[in-house]
């Protein structure tokens, strides 16, 4: 596309936005404030960097298709996410998991790592100017074999994911300290059984035992903020899932943490979008795995469909950007794994941007004088608006690939870096 062509798309546009009440330089500026945490693991498929040729395993998550190309190596992921990165406009973070540490062809145990393994990954975040997240890796281990984690009721077990995830909150809260930015730590555990328990209660109350341990230490909250994720149901784990949303919700407010809404975590007829603002009442804030579950958590890249819209929506009705940290998680490994990552992440600036451009004082008007006939009129009417010359401009501002210019960058690193592992 041309430059001036986009250009004068977009002021035709800002015209248009001008007529309903949205400013959309204004709006252009503000979309700097959406930062978009890269989850590491769609360059590898959720592998890992613990021992050679290390594959996902167990614990319900589950990684499919064999598209050539994926990341071995810490410098294949680095310069996978570099791509993928100057492929993207705006602001990015990178969210990574222990298991992705630079273990140095040692076996170094989950109960073993130490800021040392992350320090490459700092000095790489530190050039890059952005900031990092963390999670604790409580799956794909022989300890996680049997089902439970940190509620186990194998009191070794237990101790060694406790150990495993208090030295995770210390690694994010240093990463947070030298970057100058939080870490938000998050804590997901594949604990649950696959058939009917009959000792949920008990299972539960050791959950809460062991955050309550894991939590006693305590960060400054410029260094390290806790989030904690539910999820309805997992492969193998179908009849009860221990981290339920009502246990976290509970947790999280009772505790002050953050709390963590993965749309593939909940019943495909509930809305995510719609937990937010009943949640941000009570916890101070959020972190968004953005998903696309098909059927059930499936982890599909993320698409600009109803779902991430209402979830973008309702943090720009809430006015609740800056209470809420928006991540990723999905992993697909049946396409170019980075050009999923640019389509994802798009998509979900685009889930933004688009939300951004609401007209909300008229809808809001609409609503409040019951005139339901013209607040779903103007709903309809935004999905007609030029929003892809806002996006567009956007893009071009940012000296990023316009509309499909990123594919044929995309195909190249293809032909030129992945065919070639
Ligand atoms: C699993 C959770 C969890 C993981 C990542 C790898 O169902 O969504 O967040 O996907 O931590
Ligand atoms: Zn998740």
């Amino acid at each position: 596309m041309k430059k001036e062509d986009i250009i004068k798309s977009y002021q035709l546009a800002r015209k248009q936005y001008a007529a309903l009440g949205v400013d959309t330089d204004k709006v252009i500026a503000q979309l700097d404030d959406i930062v978009i945490s890269l989850h590491c693991w769609q360059t590898d498929d959720v592998g890992g960097f613990e021992r050679e040729g290390a594959e996902l395993g167990g614990g319900g998550i589950q990684a499919t298709g064999n598209f050539p190309g994926k990341a071995r190596t810490i410098q294949q992921m680095r310069g996978d996410l570099d791509k993928a990165m100057s492929l993207l406009p705006g602001r990015q973070r990178l969210n990574l998991h222990a298991i992705y540490g630079e273990f140095g062809g040692k076996k170094v145990d989950r109960d073993q790592i130490e800021i040392k393994h992350f320090e490459g990954w700092i000095k790489w975040a530190k050039k890059r100017k952005i900031g990092l997240d963390f999670n604790c890796t409580c799956f794909s281990h022989p300890l996680a074999d049997e089902g439970y984690t940190l509620s186990s009721k194998n009191p070794k077990i237990r101790k060694f994911w406790v150990e495993h995830t208090k030295r995770c909150r210390a690694i994010a809260a240093e990463m947070g300290k030298q970057l100058g930015t939080p870490a938000v730590h998050n804590i997901w555990i594949p604990d649950g059984s696959k058939d009917t328990p009959v000792d949920r209660y008990n299972l539960r109350r050791i959950l809460k035992k062991s955050l309550d341990e894991i939590f006693s230490v305590k960060y400054p909250k410029k260094y390290l903020k806790d989030s904690v994720e539910s999820k309805l149901f997992g492969i193998g784990s179908e009849s009860m899932v221990v981290g339920s949303h009502d246990f976290y919700l509970g947790y999280a407010v009772k505790n002050n943490t953050m709390i963590t809404l993965d749309n593939g975590h909940f019943h495909p007829s509930e809305q995510v979008g719609d937990k937010i603002s009943s949640i941000l009442l009570f916890v101070d804030e959020l972190l968004l795995h953005l998903t696309r579950g098909v059927r059930w958590d499936s982890d599909h890249v993320v698409t600009f469909n109803d779902e991430l819209l209402l979830i973008a929506q309702e943090i720009v009705r809430a006015n609740a950007l800056k209470r809420v940290k928006i991540g990723l998680d999905f992993f697909d490994a049946s396409l170019n794994r980075i050009g999923a990552y640019v389509i994802g992440t798009r998509s979900a600036q685009m889930a933004f941007l688009f939300a951004m451009l609401e007209p909300r004082e008229a809808l809001v008007g609409f609503e409040e004088k019951g005139r339901n006939f013209e607040r779903l009129s103007y709903l309809e009417l935004m999905k007609a608006m030029p929003f892809g010359a806002v996006w567009n401009y956007y893009c071009m501002k940012n000296k990023v690939p316009v509309g499909r210019d990123y594919i044929e960058e995309i195909l190249n690193y293809e032909k030129e870096v992945l065919m070639k592992r």
